[in-house]
């Protein structure tokens, strides 16, 4: 969809928060204006098409959910999309695992249907097919329910909500199974999707989610992870509040290292007799409790500390520019968009950007225009060091690029805190 003054409700301000509705949200970190981070640009596309918008976080303090000051159309953030989750090997690792965990702890059998809610190319859907368990799609990027359905995964073409909810059971029946990866946070009604997700299981089913844990986005200095399409940063206990109130109960929770460290939340109808949650429950919780992140003060401390990321890292980048050297990066990523564009790195300091997408190459990253090329351009015009803007996937990338490594070429890993490898 394009951009122009015409859009429709393009924006909205948030003044209660999603889960609580609280009002009581205090601010703690800016970004400034930010362009749409996957929103990639031809190199004929006009200035005047790439629109900034305010990228900032407010605390909730009745309920501790962390979430963006701003809320984007989602139409225009979502109708086409450009992030491929099977691109990334550790992540196919990742979700084969995860439906195989699943499958054994649910017993799932051929019965047993899973949907899947933004099941994007059908990486984790694909997984559950090949245990002959069968399955359903919803995905709102055209682009990518359309690449799901070709390779012979069913996926309804929408956006999750009440509607898609009825019309997904009548096309496949009722799912014992819901599995929603890396999608929660990018929801504005999130009681509107709990609700839609509790009315369709069967009374026996589960709801299995996976969402970044903003324990880590605090510990690890995860800043880069904020982007318009990342509403809200999910400590348990708001989540449990949320589950809870659309009559969802949680069962368990595990911890994984995926996309810089991630929960995987099991939940089922509050109705059904279910057993105790498990200790891992109370035991994040008491852990959340323990770092002083129920607390607004530990909120304000975090932007200082951005600041000094964002000092060390371009301070770094500018005195190799001055001893002449040549930077590039790996990893077209969102977060390294917004870690890019925050500190003011454009093309005088990284050459390009390698990533293995196809649909990203021959394109040119939001903001900063750094062209987005395929790996070849390594051996072609060879960095002295390669900045890793996927750091949720340092090992893969450096596996990938062995040659530039023999070479003597250097590794930058800017998160958790600047890495010269
Ligand atoms: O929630 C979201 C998360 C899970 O994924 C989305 N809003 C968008 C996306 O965020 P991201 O773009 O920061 O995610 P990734 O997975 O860290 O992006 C990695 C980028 O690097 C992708 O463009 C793929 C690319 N890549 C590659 O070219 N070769 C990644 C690997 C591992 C590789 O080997
Ligand atoms: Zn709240």
């Amino acid at each position: 969809m394009a951009i122009n003054s015409s859009t429709h409700d393009l924006v909205r301000a948030v003044t209660r928060c999603r889960i609580c509705g609280g009002a009581d949200l205090i601010p703690f970190l800016d970004l400034g204006k930010m362009p749409l981070v996957n929103r990639y640009l031809t190199e004929d596309t006009p200035y005047a098409d790439e629109p900034r918008f305010p990228l900032e976080i407010l605390f909730c303090r009745s309920c501790c959910l962390s979430q963006l000051s701003l809320v984007l159309n989602p139409e225009v953030l979502y109708g086409q999309y450009s992030y491929f989750s099977s691109v990334s090997a550790t992540f196919r690792e990742h979700c084969n695992r995860m439906a195989r965990g699943l499958r054994d702890t649910l017993d799932l059998g051929q019965n047993d249907l899973v949907m899947e809610i933004a099941s994007n190319d059908g990486c984790l859907l694909s997984q559950f097919k090949a245990l002959d368990l069968p399955v359903l799609g919803i995905e709102p990027a055209g682009n990518i329910a359309q690449l799901a359905n070709d390779a012979g995964l069913r996926t309804l073409n929408r956006f999750w909500n009440g509607e898609t909810a009825k019309e997904a059971v009548r096309l496949a029946g009722q799912p014992r199974l819901i599995v929603a990866t890396n999608v929660l946070a990018h929801v504005d009604d999130l009681h509107g999707f709990l609700e839609a997700v509790a009315s369709t299981l069967r009374p026996d089913g589960f709801f299995a989610f996976e969402v970044p844990y903003m324990v880590h986005f605090m510990n690890r200095s995860e800043f880069d992870t904020t982007y318009h399409e990342h509403l809200s940063y999910f400590l348990l206990r708001p989540l449990v509040q949320a589950l809870s109130a659309n009559g969802l109960s949680i069962v368990d929770v595990q911890e994984f290292e995926i996309h810089g460290g991630t929960i995987r939340v099991l939940s089922r109808l509050s109705t059904h007799a279910s057993p105790p949650r498990t200790a891992n429950v109370d035991r994040l919780l008491r852990w959340e409790e323990e770092l002083g992140l129920y607390d607004s003060a530990s909120y304000l401390r975090f932007a200082a500390h951005v600041s000094r990321i964002k000092e060390e890292l371009t301070t770094f980048l500018s005195a190799l520019k001055g001893r002449k050297k040549k930077v590039a990066a790996y990893g077209a990523s969102a977060k390294g968009n917004v870690l890019l564009n925050y500190c003011g790195l454009g093309r005088d300091i990284v050459d390009y950007v390698v990533d293995d997408t196809p649909e990203k190459q021959g394109k040119f990253y939001p903001g900063n225009r750094l062209p987005v090329v395929n790996r070849d351009h390594l051996r072609k015009s060879p960095p002295d060091y390669l900045l890793l803007l996927a750091w949720n996937f340092v090992d893969e990338l450096v596996h990938k690029t062995g040659e530039f490594r023999a070479q003597g070429g250097r590794y930058i890993v800017p998160i958790p805190s600047l890495r010269v490898m």
